[in-house]
């Protein structure tokens, strides 16, 4: 059915204007400043972070790619073939494409947040497989979603890369499994990239590379948020930082006043100390137990994972 290529579909309008607006005001006003990582994502975050995934520092997107190179032919042999693989957040639908030759899947659903990327990538990839029926969704997945009668529901496979799942609190992560568990009725399955824990300073230079790329990605969410509210912040005043918060498993992002700051907006504003920061990203990392249990929770089984030789990564993946 290629026809279906080009027409995205959009079952959840996006959040309106007034949404985003209040969203962001209301994180930027409280106590600890903070934003959602979403707001990263604009044409140049989008770069940015393309750019974040190629630095010698930031491991994840290689050893993720590493692991799916070496043991491709057994996870097809676990998962099986045929179905329709769902790709949450699929943005040039790249990851995906490299398992289609050994998983034949009968439809490819990808997700993602902005349907133009969307629309470009799927109709490239329908040309190379044409007997792949592909029906592509804009969705936010941090809102409530649901899948249109268009996905069929023979076997679901979930296909979650790139250890996003590590940017959700922690509850929201098991929400957001739970979901999907409940997408897939009972003859479904998730595969899914979780980033370890590691050593520290490891992990410490993934968020703080040495060309500074993802200093850029971060201060550009100032750029964006200005663009969205006409809010003054100057991005001269604002410095990246970043760290592994052990105690939380998780990194930090944060955008610190290099002095003291005035910012503002058409209604509002807020005065910031030096040394103040926005919290502007979390990302969680887990151990193998630690993420099996957490699909476990969710009503998933974990039937096997894969991880590189330094155990940095893993791909899991969980069935119904
Ligand atoms: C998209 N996500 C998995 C990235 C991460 O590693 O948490 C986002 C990122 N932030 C800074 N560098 C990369």
């Amino acid at each position: 059915h290629p026809g279906a290529a080009g027409n995205v579909l959009h079952p959840v309008p996006p959040l309106p204007r007034a949404g985003e607006h209040a969203e962001l005001c209301s994180g930027l006003l409280a106590s600890r400043a903070h934003t959602s990582p979403k707001y990263f994502y604009d044409a140049m975050g989008s770069v940015l972070f393309e750019a974040i995934c190629v630095l010698p520092e930031y491991y994840p997107t290689r050893t993720e790619a590493a692991i799916f190179s070496t043991h491709l032919p057994q996870m097809a042999e676990v998962i099986g073939t045929g179905g329709t693989i769902i790709d949450l957040g699929a943005g040039n639908c790249a990851k995906a494409a490299r398992l289609f030759p050994l998983l034949h899947p009968h439809q490819y659903v990808p997700i993602d947040i902005s349907a133009d990327h969307l629309n470009d990538a799927v109709s490239r990839l329908q040309q190379r497989f044409p007997h792949i029926e592909m029906t592509a969704l804009s969705l936010d997945l941090a809102q409530d979603w649901q899948l249109p009668p268009e996905v069929r529901n023979e076997r679901r496979l979930f296909f979650y890369p790139g250890s996003s799942i590590g940017n959700f609190e922690p509850a929201q992560a098991l929400d957001f499994l739970r979901h999907l568990r409940l997408c897939c009725d009972n003859n479904g399955g998730i595969l899914i990239g979780v980033d370890l824990i590691k050593d520290a300073q490891i992990l410490a230079t993934a968020y703080d590379d040495h060309l500074g790329v993802t200093a850029a990605f971060n201060l550009n969410l100032l750029r964006h948020i200005n663009r969205l509210l006409g809010s003054d912040f100057a991005l001269s005043q604002w410095q990246h930082r970043a760290f592994f918060n052990s105690r939380q498993s998780r990194i930090e992002m944060h955008l610190e006043a290099k002095q003291d700051v005035q910012v503002r907006w058409a209604d509002g504003g807020r005065d910031f100390r030096q040394g103040e920061s926005i919290h502007t990203e979390n990302s969680y990392k887990y151990s193998i137990p630690d993420f099996v249990a957490l699909l476990e929770q969710a009503g998933f089984i974990a039937a096997h994972h894969w991880t590189d030789s330094d155990e940095w990564f893993a791909v899991i993946y969980a069935q119904t």
